[in-house]
């Protein structure tokens, strides 16, 4: 017998982060499951397009270290925006060194990440004290932390037995780590959400290595949140519509695999 899947509503009760269970009630009161990556390199264009899409989105994901122009005021406006529209900031810092290091990296310099990002992510590279070392900063401020899982760039090492460990470290840190980058649920955890980049509706890659699936190929697979970049603000596109397309398609998916 299969048992029903749950909402995102009703997953987020039982977590015992506090972004994670405001990020899975923001998607069921919002009827979203979309993230879009902000990858543009100008505070005009990002703050245009954040405000564009900001209706349609559960997660704004950024890279604040491609901006030419970035301060302070910048994550002023980011704040308002996000106040404004209602959406979880991801910055997609993906830490990758020890402890000792990634927490400085995390909470000073230019970009002081551990103010104003909900989410970040890091890779599992360096074992369990990237985790300890970021937590350190990011859980007295309820902050949530993913996991590089896997990747979607072709030919990348996140397979196999480094997916398995990855997804064990996880496990060892879930008042922090609320899920992991990667395109399908894990059978072990399947309360973690799952955030799937590499998500197009027109082609299957660029050329420089990512590959897109469908927003329903993957949440066939279990991923929670489609993640969108090119493909909502890419050359000759208008970003409301390309957002609402996604969005629409992002949840009909989720609906249809709800019923299933
Ligand atoms: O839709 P795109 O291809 O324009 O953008 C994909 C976005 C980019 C990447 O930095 C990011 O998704 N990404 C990620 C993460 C963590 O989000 C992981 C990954 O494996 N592949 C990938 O493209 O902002």
């Amino acid at each position: 017998m299969t048992t029903k899947m749950k909402t995102y509503g009703e997953r987020a009760i039982s977590l015992p982060n506090k972004t994670a269970r405001e990020l899975l009630t923001l998607m069921e009161r919002k009827k979203s499951n979309l993230a879009v990556a902000l990858d543009v390199t100008t505070k005009q264009e990002f703050l245009d397009i954040a405000d564009k899409v900001g209706p349609h989105i559960c997660c704004l994901k950024t890279h604040v270290d491609i901006l030419e122009d970035f301060d302070q005021d910048l994550i002023d406006k980011l704040k308002k925006l996000q106040k404004k529209h209602d959406f979880i900031i991801f910055e997609d810092r993906k830490f990758a060194d020890i402890g000792n290091t990634v927490k400085h990296q995390y909470s000073k310099g230019i970009y002081k990440i551990a103010e104003w990002a909900d989410i970040v992510d890091a890779h599992a590279i360096p074992g369990d004290g990237i985790i300890t070392g970021l937590k350190e900063i990011g859980l007295p401020l309820n902050r949530g932390l993913l996991l590089l899982a896997e990747m979607s760039s072709k030919g990348n090492l996140a397979t196999g037995a480094y997916t398995e460990a990855t997804i064990e470290m996880a496990k060892r840190h879930k008042d922090f780590v609320i899920g992991f980058i990667s395109g399908k649920k894990f059978n072990s955890c399947e309360e973690l959400i799952i955030m799937t980049p590499g998500i197009s509706l027109d082609v299957s890659n660029d050329d420089l290595g990512q590959q897109y699936k469908t927003p329903r190929n993957v949440i066939e697979n279990g991923s929670d949140i489609i993640i969108v970049g090119r493909g909502i603000y890419g050359k000759g596109k208008d970003a409301v519509i390309e957002a609402q397309r996604y969005r629409n398609a992002g949840w009909n998916a989720y609906l249809e695999k709800l019923e299933s």
